[in-house]
């Protein structure tokens, strides 16, 4: 393997169109920030880069539907955004925005130094057009049916299901993602990035030359998308919102944001390194790595390279080890039904508790396939392997150092003698040895090779092992008899807590904080890089150093945090979030009062409830209303259970004329909230009142 002087690693710049989930957490910025506090443990040089994607469809219709600005819109989110990754601790060397100006002359003077080479190709051709609104549909702006998967809500410029790159006229019924109206064709001038003439470049830079070396996943999205011919793709757009394509021909237009956000990487690094950036981005000698989800695989390592390629002096990505997809409880994470985990709101909610997240979020990383997280196997993590683990090692180690040593490493002094313990200490000690050694070359190859899950299994391995040894040589049995053999083991336990600080610091860096606290070791910490260099334990304490206080490191998740976490998921979306207008039912046409007080509206006590044979939908009731027990008929049973409804108040038409359904006759209609999307809730008097009571 090439030896590298340094790694620019970058992370994808997130829309600032919402607040970060999980989903991105897992995808692309922990891994990331795994891998750099590695290499910065190592000594590496390194720059870790991100920023916000400011530009692009994502954001206009963002604005659009708050009903705000685009320039306010990506304020707020890139503020959230910005916020919630210093507080996660994502320790990024600069986290930019591609509003920057920097970034405005450095994307503008990479579209000339391509163009001044004549590479790009100009042509006017029919773009779909929304004559209501008068734009130009590009990317997002227009919906379709997609042609390879059948999905019918793919974008004009990739299918979100199947992760197909496409462009608007490839899609099957394309509507306007505005209005809804049917677009129609329109003629308009667009730069095109002439893809088609790297094919056989990518075909030996990527399938050949990274077979072995970049993830099956990243590899064969690559290669199906090359071996399928390439096009040349437009580069530029007919929109108000982006940076200005820099030709007088090219007034009204700007970059298509999959062009500017990757050279936002670049920006961001001239702005972190004004005076040498260019040691990170065109020195053959700097290794480059993108770290992203699956959906953004073709733009780093197909389009994005040969944009770099053309634009010439450019080193191009060594790796992308890009990860699938993270679900949540079963289902796909989904902003607009605010089925997700918000990271600012985990960060409320278990204030104290990132690494529980950290630690989680990378055992299911979905490094290979869809993973998913679920909140009982968050708390599981948390009780049975963060706690009873490596919690539980640290701690029983320090009490008994404590106990029996006054908080003082012991001597580590040899065993002489052969009695029977003694011989049997020994060899313990060696299999310990062997095993920990052997865990952590595991884990530093795997660190290597982003299998970043892995890596945190070998590191837990530590802790595994370590409670072997205590188990296995029992020291507080030893302490009537034999303080040599106690003070031995403790010493060596100490080693291995010592080594555990250092080996859980690229996964649980406030973890290893706290042990560090404990082991009272600033000061005395500053060889232990060489844990990494040598890829074997190292001796962190010398004797008789005065320890710290013990404390626990992890607290159990009791049942109830995550009942409220998963009855969190079940809520409606945030009230910051608002819906298209056409999602609202238009108004009825005017009734008088008269019309109104026809109605007769009782408020009455569910008295047995069942699921109706043969129907999906119906509940039957039977329903207390003052004046009678009658039976009523709903279509609810989608929303809610027999089991929940008996005993709940509701409120119903008493007078409507009774209606058979499906053989049995319905007296009376009960009164439901619909949302836009279908769901039903019960009307309910906000406080009990007697079956009968009238509502006016
Ligand atoms: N903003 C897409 C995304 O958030 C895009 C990534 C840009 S990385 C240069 O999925
Ligand atoms: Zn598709």
């Amino acid at each position: 393997m090439k030896k590298f002087k340094r790694t620019t690693v970058t992370a994808a710049l997130p829309y600032a169109n919402g607040p970060l989930h999980i989903g991105h957490v897992a995808g692309a910025y922990l891994p990331a920030d795994t891998y750099v506090r590695y290499l910065r443990l190592r000594g590496d040089d390194i720059v870790f880069i991100c920023g916000s994607d400011e530009h692009g469809v994502a954001i206009t219709l963002g604005a659009k539907k708050e009903g705000v600005s685009p320039k306010a819109f990506v304020d707020k989110y890139h503020n959230l955004m910005k916020k919630a990754f210093q507080d996660f601790g994502i320790g990024f060397d600069i986290y930019s925005r591609t509003s920057q100006p920097v970034h405005y002359e450095t994307a503008q003077e990479f579209f000339k130094t391509i163009y001044d080479q004549g590479i790009f190709l100009e042509e006017t051709s029919d773009q779909y057009y929304d004559e209501q609104e008068g734009i130009f549909l590009a990317d997002r702006y227009i919906t379709g049916t997609c042609p390879k998967c059948g999905n019918t809500n793919a974008y004009g410029d990739q299918c979100e299901k199947c992760g197909t790159s496409l462009s608007p006229r490839e899609l099957i019924n394309p509507r306007s993602t505005v209005s809804g109206n049917t677009p129609v064709l329109k003629p308009t001038k667009h730069w095109y990035f002439p893809l088609d003439k790297y094919e056989s470049w990518l075909k030996e830079w990527i399938v050949e030359g990274h077979k072995d070396d970049w993830k099956t996943n990243v590899y064969g999205q690559c290669k199906s998308w090359i071996d399928q011919g390439l096009q040349p793709r437009s580069i530029t757009r007919d929109l108000a919102w982006g940076i200005p394509v820099p030709l007088a021909e090219g007034k009204g237009k700007v970059l298509y944001v999959w062009f500017d956000a990757p050279i936002g990487y670049i920006s961001a690094t001239k702005e972190l390194k004004p005076n040498d950036w260019q040691k990170y981005w065109q020195d053959n000698d700097t290794r480059l790595i993108h770290f992203i989800g699956k959906d953004n695989i073709v733009f780093h390592c197909v389009i994005f390279p040969s944009m770099l390629k053309a634009a010439g002096k450019y080193i191009l990505p060594d790796n992308v080890p890009a990860n699938e997809f993270l679900n949540l409880e079963g289902e796909k994470i989904s902003t607009s039904r605010n089925h997700a985990v918000w990271l600012h709101e985990y960060l409320e909610d278990f204030p104290g508790r990132r690494d529980e997240l950290r630690y989680t979020l990378t055992s299911i990383s979905p490094e290979t396939k869809d993973a998913d997280f679920t909140w009982k196997d968050y708390q599981s993590k948390v009780n049975s392997e963060l706690s009873a683990i490596l919690g539980n090692f640290v701690n029983r180690v320090m009490v008994l150092t404590w106990k029996y040593f006054d908080g003082k490493v012991p001597s580590a002094h040899e065993l002489p003698g052969t009695n029977d313990h003694r011989k049997r200490i020994l060899e313990k000690y060696q299999q310990a040895h062997n095993d920990l050694n052997a865990s952590v070359k595991e884990m530093i190859s795997a660190l290597d090779d982003f299998r970043f899950r892995e890596a945190q299994f070998q590191m837990m391995n530590l802790c595994r092992i370590g409670n072997k040894f205590l188990a296995d040589t029992e020291p507080w049995k030893l302490a009537k008899e034999d303080m040599e053999a106690v003070s031995c083991i403790l010493s060596y336990a100490l080693t291995v807590v010592g080594n555990i600080a250092i080996a859980c610091e690229p996964f649980l860096p406030d973890t290893a904080q706290n042990i560090k606290k404990q082991l009272n070791s600033t000061g005395i910490d500053t060889g232990w890089n060489a844990f990494w260099k040598k890829a074997e334990l190292i001796e962190p304490l010398p004797e008789s150093h005065q320890l710290g206080k013990a404390e626990l490191l992890f607290r159990n998740i009791e049942d109830e945090e995550i009942e409220k976490q998963i009855n969190k998921l079940k809520k409606p979306k945030a009230v910051e979030e608002v819906k298209p207008e056409s999602a609202v039912k238009p108004l009825k046409e005017t009734i008088t009062i008269d019309d109104f007080t026809k109605l007769d509206i009782r408020v009455g006590t569910i008295l047995t409830a069942e699921k109706m044979e043969k129907s999906d939908k119906l509940l039957k009731f039977t329903i207390d209303t003052g004046i009678d027990k009658r039976t009523v008929l709903s279509g609810i049973a989608k929303h809610y259970t027999p089991e929940e409804m008996v005993g709940k108040q509701v409120t119903l038409i008493a007078n409507l004329a009774p209606r058979k359904m499906m053989g049995i006759e319905s007296q009376g209609m009960i009164l439901m909230a619909e949302d836009a999307d279908g769901k039903l809730r019960l009307l309910q008097p906000n406080e009990a009142v007697n079956p009968g009571a009238t509502v006016s």
